[in-house]
C-alpha cells in the first residue's frame, strides 16, 4: 500500500497574509519584517497587511482579532524577546509562544511564530538576517506552506 502524502505547496498566489510585528527591539523586528515581506513577495502573495503592536506580549490578542476577521489566509507573528536580568523574559516569551499557537488551533487560521527569543542581542541579530538566516523569512515560508496544506486537509 502506498501512503497518500500531503504537503503544502510554496505558492502564495491569491492568498492574503497579515503580519503582526512588535516594536520592542525594533532594530531586530524591522529586519524580520523585511525578511517576511521579501518571502511573501517572492512567493507571489496576493496581499499583505502589516500591523505594529508595542511588544511581543500583545501579539497573540491582535493576531486573534486578525484571524477572526476572516480577511487573512495566514498570519505571521514577528518580534524579538531578549533576556534581561529578571524573569520578565520568561513570562513574555511563554505568553507569546502559547498565545500564537492558540490562535492557530482555536481559529484554524495558520498562524506562525517568527518571534526571536534570545539570551543576547548578538544571538537575536544572528537570527535577523545575518549568521543564522532570517527568522522572519522562514516564518513567512511556513505560513505559505500551512495555508496551502489547509486546503488539502
Ligand atoms: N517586549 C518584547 O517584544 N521583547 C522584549 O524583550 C521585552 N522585554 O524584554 O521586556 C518586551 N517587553 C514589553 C512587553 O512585550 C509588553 O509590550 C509590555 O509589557 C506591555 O504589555
Amino acid at each position: 500500500m502506498q501512503p497518500k502524502v500531503l504537503k503544502g505547496k510554496l505558492d502564495a498566489s491569491g492568498r492574503h497574509f497579515a503580519i503582526v510585528v512588535s516594536r520592542f527591539n525594533e532594530f531586530i523586528s524591522k529586519e524580520l519584517l523585511d525578511g517576511a515581506l521579501d518571502c511573501l513577495e517572492r512567493h507571489k502573495a496576493g496581499g499583505v497587511d502589516v500591523v505594529w503592536v508595542p511588544g511581543a506580549f500583545e501579539i497573540p490578542a491582535v493576531a486573534r482579532q486578525l484571524a477572526e476577521s476572516k480577511r487573512y489566509d495566514g498570519i505571521v507573528a514577528l518580534g524579538a524577546i531578549i533576556r534581561g536580568e529578571t524573569p520578565h523574559f520568561e513570562y513574555i516569551a511563554s505568553t507569546a509562544a502559547k498565545g500564537v499557537a492558540k490562535v492557530h488551533y482555536q481559529t484554524g487560521v495558520p498562524t506562525v511564530f517568527g518571534i526571536v527569543t534570545a539570551d543576547t542581542v548578538d544571538q537575536a541579530i544572528n537570527r535577523a538576517g545575518t549568521k543564522s538566516g532570517n527568522k522572519g523569512w522562514t516564518a513567512a515560508l511556513s505560513a505559505i506552506e500551512l495555508v496551502d496544506l489547509k486546503t488539502q486537509l
